[in-house]
């Protein structure tokens, strides 16, 4: 693996794995990507027990750690002293990683899926950046969408009475307001809430037409332009 940290087990278009990876990119930490098949998540994931999701991080020493949130606290508090996660404000910072991990999350999917056709164009977009078998991604990219657009989205969209667009808007209304006068949640640096927040609009932002009804939120794409700046992408 050479002078590799560690392995991410990952999906191109998973909001989770993003935002490891919005970390990685920050720090500039030489890393493995190991793109697995979506439709054998499991399978590949199962020398991580029964979590079955991913993304899962393991570390060149053998440590294995799942579930996006603690793999960012880990890689931070390894490979960078922890710089990151630290806070004076430490009620903050619990209280906007939560919301990140729930409201922004919770918006995700239904901005995705949140239509036929945006769940259609998503779909087939989600077939082309990951690794299905030969067939399997064409069939995933036309009978996947009424799925997820049936089930999860719907369900999501109904729990706040907004449509996908709105709540993405009134979401980064929120965020902007408690950014407030400075550049990042972190201040004049970014935070590890920022990546997180990041990390969720860049799985969006690979599906173009998703990404268009957040795109017209000023202020918002101003902080992710910002974001993009000091993260380089690899
Ligand atoms: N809380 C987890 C969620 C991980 C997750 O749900 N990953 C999805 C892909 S985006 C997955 O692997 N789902 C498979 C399943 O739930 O069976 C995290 O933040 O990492």
């Amino acid at each position: 693996m050479g002078h590799e940290i560690g392995s991410l087990y990952m999906l191109n278009t998973c909001p989770f794995t993003w935002k490891v990876r919005a970390l990685l990119n920050h720090l500039n930490l030489p890393h493995e990507k190991i793109q697995i098949n979506p439709l054998k998540i499991k399978k590949s994931v199962s020398f991580a027990g029964d979590w079955g999701k991913t993304p899962v991080w393991k570390m060149s020493d053998g440590e294995i750690v799942v579930d996006s949130t603690p793999i960012m606290k880990r890689i931070d508090e390894v490979h960078n002293n922890g710089n990151l996660w630290r806070s004076d404000n430490q009620e903050r910072r619990d209280k906007w990683m939560e919301w990140a991990d729930t409201k922004v999350k919770d918006a995700t999917i239904p901005i995705l899926y949140g239509s036929i056709g945006s769940a259609l164009s998503t779909t087939r977009s989600v077939a082309k950046h990951e690794r299905f078998g030969l067939f399997t991604g064409r069939i995933y990219a036309w009978l996947g969408f009424p799925i997820m657009w049936g089930i999860i989205a719907k369900k999501r969209t109904k729990k706040t009475g907004m449509q996908p667009g709105e709540l993405w808007h009134h979401l980064l209304n929120e965020w902007i307001e408690e950014i407030g006068e400075n550049a990042f949640f972190g201040g004049n640096e970014p935070h590890i809430v920022d990546l997180a927040v990041f990390g969720y609009m860049q799985s969006i932002e690979m599906h173009p037409k998703a990404f268009r009804l957040i795109e017209n939120h000023e202020n918002g794409m101003l902080w992710f332009n910002r974001m993009k700046n000091v993260a380089a992408i690899q």
